[in-house]
Protein backbone atom coordinates (compact mmCIF):
# COMPACT_ATOMS: atom_id res chain seq x y z
CA UNK A 1 0.00 0.00 0.00
CA UNK A 2 1.37 3.39 -0.58
CA UNK A 3 2.96 4.91 2.60
CA UNK A 4 0.83 8.29 2.04
CA UNK A 5 -2.48 5.88 2.50
CA UNK A 6 -0.74 3.87 5.19
CA UNK A 7 -0.74 6.97 6.24
CA UNK A 8 -4.44 8.36 6.23
CA UNK A 9 -5.29 4.50 7.63
CA UNK A 10 -2.82 5.49 11.02
CA UNK A 11 -3.92 8.79 11.43
CA UNK A 12 -5.88 8.22 14.44
CA UNK A 13 -3.11 6.80 16.26
CA UNK A 14 -0.77 9.78 16.37
CA UNK A 15 -3.44 12.57 16.20
CA UNK A 16 -2.10 13.66 12.45
CA UNK A 17 -4.76 14.95 10.09
CA UNK A 18 -5.47 15.04 6.53
CA UNK A 19 -8.01 17.34 4.47
CA UNK A 20 -9.74 15.82 1.73
CA UNK A 21 -11.14 18.53 -0.91
CA UNK A 22 -14.87 17.92 -2.26
CA UNK A 23 -15.69 17.74 -6.00
CA UNK A 24 -18.96 17.65 -7.14
CA UNK A 25 -19.23 16.70 -10.48
CA UNK A 26 -23.11 17.32 -10.17
CA UNK A 27 -25.75 19.66 -11.49
CA UNK A 28 -27.68 19.64 -8.43
CA UNK A 29 -25.29 19.70 -5.35
CA UNK A 30 -26.29 21.29 -2.31
CA UNK A 31 -23.33 23.69 -2.11
CA UNK A 32 -21.57 24.47 -6.03
CA UNK A 33 -24.41 22.75 -8.02
CA UNK A 34 -23.02 22.57 -11.23
CA UNK A 35 -19.86 24.73 -10.91
CA UNK A 36 -17.80 21.66 -11.93
CA UNK A 37 -20.19 19.63 -13.97
CA UNK A 38 -18.15 20.33 -16.75
CA UNK A 39 -14.81 18.39 -16.80
CA UNK A 40 -11.92 21.03 -17.38
CA UNK A 41 -13.78 23.05 -14.46
CA UNK A 42 -13.63 19.99 -12.18
CA UNK A 43 -10.29 18.85 -12.82
CA UNK A 44 -8.95 22.49 -12.84
CA UNK A 45 -10.83 22.84 -8.91
CA UNK A 46 -9.20 19.80 -7.86
CA UNK A 47 -5.84 21.09 -8.91
CA UNK A 48 -6.52 24.67 -6.80
CA UNK A 49 -7.37 22.19 -4.03
CA UNK A 50 -4.16 20.18 -4.41
CA UNK A 51 -2.12 23.80 -4.20
CA UNK A 52 -4.73 24.67 -1.17
CA UNK A 53 -2.99 21.46 0.77
CA UNK A 54 -5.62 18.64 -0.21
CA UNK A 55 -4.13 15.35 0.93
CA UNK A 56 -7.14 13.92 -1.13
CA UNK A 57 -9.45 14.78 -3.67
CA UNK A 58 -13.07 13.04 -3.11
CA UNK A 59 -14.97 12.75 -6.42
CA UNK A 60 -18.70 12.12 -6.24
CA UNK A 61 -21.22 12.39 -9.19
CA UNK A 62 -24.56 12.03 -7.27
CA UNK A 63 -25.67 14.46 -4.85
CA UNK A 64 -26.95 13.19 -1.37
CA UNK A 65 -28.23 16.77 0.01
CA UNK A 66 -31.18 16.42 1.92
CA UNK A 67 -34.35 15.68 -0.55
CA UNK A 68 -32.27 14.44 -3.66
CA UNK A 69 -33.07 11.67 -6.09
CA UNK A 70 -30.50 8.68 -7.12
CA UNK A 71 -29.10 8.40 -10.02
CA UNK A 72 -27.96 5.39 -12.13
CA UNK A 73 -24.50 4.02 -11.93
CA UNK A 74 -24.04 4.33 -14.95
CA UNK A 75 -25.31 8.42 -15.03
CA UNK A 76 -22.49 8.60 -12.63
CA UNK A 77 -19.99 6.59 -14.62
CA UNK A 78 -20.92 9.34 -17.04
CA UNK A 79 -20.50 12.07 -15.40
CA UNK A 80 -16.99 10.58 -13.93
CA UNK A 81 -15.42 9.48 -17.22
CA UNK A 82 -13.22 12.72 -18.13
CA UNK A 83 -12.65 13.92 -14.86
CA UNK A 84 -11.36 10.99 -13.17
CA UNK A 85 -8.04 10.21 -15.47
CA UNK A 86 -7.02 13.39 -15.25
CA UNK A 87 -7.21 13.79 -11.20
CA UNK A 88 -4.97 11.20 -11.41
CA UNK A 89 -1.58 13.03 -11.87
CA UNK A 90 -2.49 15.84 -9.52
CA UNK A 91 -0.34 14.27 -6.65
CA UNK A 92 -3.48 13.59 -4.64
CA UNK A 93 -4.92 10.46 -3.05
CA UNK A 94 -8.80 10.27 -4.92
CA UNK A 95 -11.66 8.70 -3.36
CA UNK A 96 -15.19 7.69 -4.44
CA UNK A 97 -18.11 8.88 -3.39
CA UNK A 98 -20.63 6.86 -4.59
CA UNK A 99 -22.77 3.70 -2.64
CA UNK A 100 -22.63 2.05 -5.84
CA UNK A 101 -19.82 -0.83 -6.71
CA UNK A 102 -19.87 -0.51 -10.38
CA UNK A 103 -18.51 3.18 -10.07
CA UNK A 104 -16.82 2.20 -7.20
CA UNK A 105 -15.19 -0.51 -9.51
CA UNK A 106 -14.98 2.13 -12.31
CA UNK A 107 -13.08 4.79 -10.39
CA UNK A 108 -10.67 1.93 -8.56
CA UNK A 109 -9.69 1.28 -11.84
CA UNK A 110 -9.16 4.69 -13.05
CA UNK A 111 -6.58 5.98 -10.58
CA UNK A 112 -8.98 6.09 -7.35
CA UNK A 113 -8.01 4.33 -4.05
CA UNK A 114 -10.59 4.83 -1.73
CA UNK A 115 -14.11 4.16 -1.60
CA UNK A 116 -16.02 6.74 0.21
CA UNK A 117 -19.49 4.82 0.96
CA UNK A 118 -22.52 7.11 2.99
CA UNK A 119 -24.26 4.00 2.90
CA UNK A 120 -21.86 2.52 5.19
CA UNK A 121 -22.12 -0.63 2.68
CA UNK A 122 -25.59 -0.81 2.59
CA UNK A 123 -26.83 -0.08 -0.59
CA UNK A 124 -25.03 -2.25 -2.55
CA UNK A 125 -24.69 -5.43 -1.38
CA UNK A 126 -21.13 -5.88 -3.69
CA UNK A 127 -19.35 -2.77 -2.10
CA UNK A 128 -17.83 -4.46 0.77
CA UNK A 129 -16.70 -7.65 -1.51
CA UNK A 130 -15.24 -4.96 -4.15
CA UNK A 131 -13.63 -3.31 -1.47
CA UNK A 132 -12.25 -6.81 -0.25
CA UNK A 133 -11.01 -7.71 -3.38
CA UNK A 134 -9.07 -4.06 -4.34
CA UNK A 135 -8.34 -4.16 -0.52
CA UNK A 136 -8.98 -0.72 -0.96
CA UNK A 137 -9.48 1.78 1.86
CA UNK A 138 -13.28 2.18 2.54
CA UNK A 139 -15.06 5.29 4.23
CA UNK A 140 -17.86 3.89 6.15
CA UNK A 141 -20.50 6.78 7.51
CA UNK A 142 -23.77 6.45 9.41
CA UNK A 143 -26.77 7.67 7.90
CA UNK A 144 -30.56 7.27 9.12
CA UNK A 145 -32.52 6.66 6.69
CA UNK A 146 -32.27 7.57 2.88
CA UNK A 147 -31.38 11.40 1.33
CA UNK A 148 -34.69 11.56 -0.17
CA UNK A 149 -36.33 11.52 3.61
CA UNK A 150 -33.45 11.14 6.02
CA UNK A 151 -34.37 15.09 7.36
CA UNK A 152 -38.33 14.00 8.11
CA UNK A 153 -38.46 13.63 11.69
CA UNK A 154 -35.11 12.53 12.23
CA UNK A 155 -35.12 11.26 16.24
CA UNK A 156 -32.52 9.23 18.43
CA UNK A 157 -32.49 8.10 22.52
CA UNK A 158 -28.93 8.40 22.32
CA UNK A 159 -27.75 9.92 19.35
CA UNK A 160 -23.80 9.36 19.61
CA UNK A 161 -24.20 5.78 21.34
CA UNK A 162 -26.54 4.79 18.38
CA UNK A 163 -23.96 5.62 15.39
CA UNK A 164 -21.42 3.97 17.31
CA UNK A 165 -23.64 1.28 17.50
CA UNK A 166 -24.39 0.59 14.14
CA UNK A 167 -20.17 1.62 12.83
CA UNK A 168 -19.21 -1.11 14.92
CA UNK A 169 -22.06 -3.56 13.39
CA UNK A 170 -20.62 -1.93 9.96
CA UNK A 171 -17.27 -2.59 10.44
CA UNK A 172 -18.46 -5.67 11.50
CA UNK A 173 -20.09 -6.53 8.27
CA UNK A 174 -17.03 -5.50 6.41
CA UNK A 175 -14.71 -7.68 8.50
CA UNK A 176 -17.01 -10.49 7.52
CA UNK A 177 -16.84 -9.20 3.65
CA UNK A 178 -13.40 -9.51 3.45
CA UNK A 179 -12.09 -5.63 4.62
CA UNK A 180 -9.74 -5.38 7.80
CA UNK A 181 -10.53 -3.12 10.46
CA UNK A 182 -7.48 -1.08 9.84
CA UNK A 183 -8.67 -0.84 6.05
CA UNK A 184 -11.88 1.48 7.26
CA UNK A 185 -12.66 5.02 8.09
CA UNK A 186 -15.38 6.02 10.33
CA UNK A 187 -17.39 8.76 9.45
CA UNK A 188 -20.91 10.00 12.12
CA UNK A 189 -22.78 11.73 8.67
CA UNK A 190 -23.24 15.17 9.70
CA UNK A 191 -26.33 16.44 8.22
CA UNK A 192 -27.32 12.66 6.96
CA UNK A 193 -30.66 12.30 9.38
CA UNK A 194 -30.05 14.83 12.00
CA UNK A 195 -30.59 17.68 13.81
CA UNK A 196 -28.56 20.42 14.83
CA UNK A 197 -28.31 19.12 18.20
CA UNK A 198 -27.54 15.62 16.75
CA UNK A 199 -24.82 17.34 14.94
CA UNK A 200 -23.17 19.17 17.65
CA UNK A 201 -23.45 15.95 20.16
CA UNK A 202 -21.49 13.59 17.27
CA UNK A 203 -19.29 16.52 16.86
CA UNK A 204 -18.44 16.46 20.75
CA UNK A 205 -18.71 12.66 21.14
CA UNK A 206 -16.24 12.18 18.27
CA UNK A 207 -13.97 10.06 20.94
CA UNK A 208 -16.36 7.80 21.76
CA UNK A 209 -16.15 6.81 17.54
CA UNK A 210 -12.64 6.76 17.70
CA UNK A 211 -13.08 4.18 20.18
CA UNK A 212 -13.55 1.96 17.74
CA UNK A 213 -10.40 1.65 16.66
CA UNK A 214 -10.36 3.27 13.32
CA UNK A 215 -9.07 6.87 12.02
CA UNK A 216 -12.85 9.11 12.21
CA UNK A 217 -13.42 11.67 8.94
CA UNK A 218 -16.15 14.15 9.47
CA UNK A 219 -17.70 16.36 6.67
CA UNK A 220 -19.61 19.47 8.20
CA UNK A 221 -18.52 21.75 5.24
CA UNK A 222 -20.79 24.14 4.65
CA UNK A 223 -23.71 22.34 5.94
CA UNK A 224 -27.41 23.58 6.88
CA UNK A 225 -26.56 23.57 10.85
CA UNK A 226 -23.76 25.75 10.42
CA UNK A 227 -26.66 28.23 8.81
CA UNK A 228 -28.81 27.36 12.15
CA UNK A 229 -25.67 28.62 14.02
CA UNK A 230 -24.40 31.90 12.52
CA UNK A 231 -27.99 32.99 10.52
CA UNK A 232 -26.01 31.94 6.88
CA UNK A 233 -28.15 30.92 4.45
CA UNK A 234 -25.84 31.07 1.63
CA UNK A 235 -23.61 27.82 1.75
CA UNK A 236 -20.40 29.62 0.30
CA UNK A 237 -20.50 32.14 3.01
CA UNK A 238 -20.35 29.09 5.86
CA UNK A 239 -16.89 29.32 6.29
CA UNK A 240 -16.28 30.06 9.38
CA UNK A 241 -18.36 27.75 10.56
CA UNK A 242 -16.79 25.12 9.05
CA UNK A 243 -13.78 26.12 10.02
CA UNK A 244 -15.11 26.06 14.01
CA UNK A 245 -16.28 22.66 13.48
CA UNK A 246 -13.26 20.88 11.88
CA UNK A 247 -10.83 22.25 14.73
CA UNK A 248 -13.49 21.31 17.65
CA UNK A 249 -13.87 18.16 15.36
CA UNK A 250 -9.67 17.59 15.64
CA UNK A 251 -9.48 18.53 19.22
CA UNK A 252 -11.81 15.56 19.97
CA UNK A 253 -9.95 13.06 17.62
CA UNK A 254 -11.00 13.41 14.03
CA UNK A 255 -8.13 13.06 11.57
CA UNK A 256 -9.84 13.28 8.62
CA UNK A 257 -11.41 16.48 7.04
CA UNK A 258 -14.09 16.76 4.10
CA UNK A 259 -14.79 20.24 3.04
CA UNK A 260 -14.98 22.06 -0.25
CA UNK A 261 -13.18 25.42 1.11
CA UNK A 262 -9.54 23.67 1.50
CA UNK A 263 -7.31 26.83 2.11
CA UNK A 264 -8.71 28.31 4.92
CA UNK A 265 -9.06 24.67 6.83
CA UNK A 266 -5.51 24.06 6.01
CA UNK A 267 -4.44 27.42 7.97
CA UNK A 268 -6.94 26.29 10.34
CA UNK A 269 -5.72 23.22 11.15
CA UNK A 270 -1.92 24.35 11.29
CA UNK A 271 -2.37 26.99 13.73
CA UNK A 272 -4.58 24.35 16.29
CA UNK A 273 -1.64 21.92 15.56
CA UNK A 274 1.17 24.38 16.24
CA UNK A 275 -0.54 25.74 19.38
CA UNK A 276 -0.80 21.85 20.18
CA UNK A 277 3.09 21.15 19.70
CA UNK A 278 3.56 24.29 21.72
CA UNK A 279 1.79 23.04 24.89
CA UNK A 280 2.81 19.40 24.99
CA UNK A 281 6.60 20.69 24.23
N1 LIG B 1 -21.28 14.74 2.95
C1 LIG B 1 -21.71 14.89 1.67
C2 LIG B 1 -21.33 13.96 0.69
N2 LIG B 1 -20.49 12.94 0.97
N3 LIG B 1 -19.19 11.75 2.54
C3 LIG B 1 -18.76 11.57 3.80
N4 LIG B 1 -17.94 10.55 4.09
N5 LIG B 1 -19.13 12.42 4.81
C4 LIG B 1 -19.96 13.49 4.60
O1 LIG B 1 -20.29 14.21 5.56
C5 LIG B 1 -20.45 13.70 3.26
C6 LIG B 1 -20.04 12.78 2.24
C7 LIG B 1 -22.62 16.01 1.32
O2 LIG B 1 -21.89 17.15 0.89
P1 LIG B 1 -21.65 17.57 -0.63
O3 LIG B 1 -20.90 16.53 -1.38
O4 LIG B 1 -21.03 18.92 -0.68
O5 LIG B 1 -23.11 17.75 -1.20
P2 LIG B 1 -23.98 16.89 -2.21
O6 LIG B 1 -24.26 15.57 -1.57
O7 LIG B 1 -25.22 17.71 -2.40
O8 LIG B 1 -23.20 16.72 -3.49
Amino acid sequence: MPAALEAILNSHKNHQCFVMGVLNVTPDSFSDAGKFFDPCAGIEQARTMVSEGADIIDVGAESTRPGSERISPQEQIARLREVLPGLADLGAIVSIDTTRSEVAQFALDTGASIINDVSGGRDDPEMLPLAASYRAPIVLMHMLGQPKTMQADPTYKDVVGEVRQFLAERLEAAAGAGVPRDRCIVDPGIGFGKLLEHNLALLGGLGDLLALGCPVLIGPSRKRFIGELTGEDEPTRRVGGTIGACLMGYQKGASIFRVHDVGQVVAGLKVVRAIDSAISG
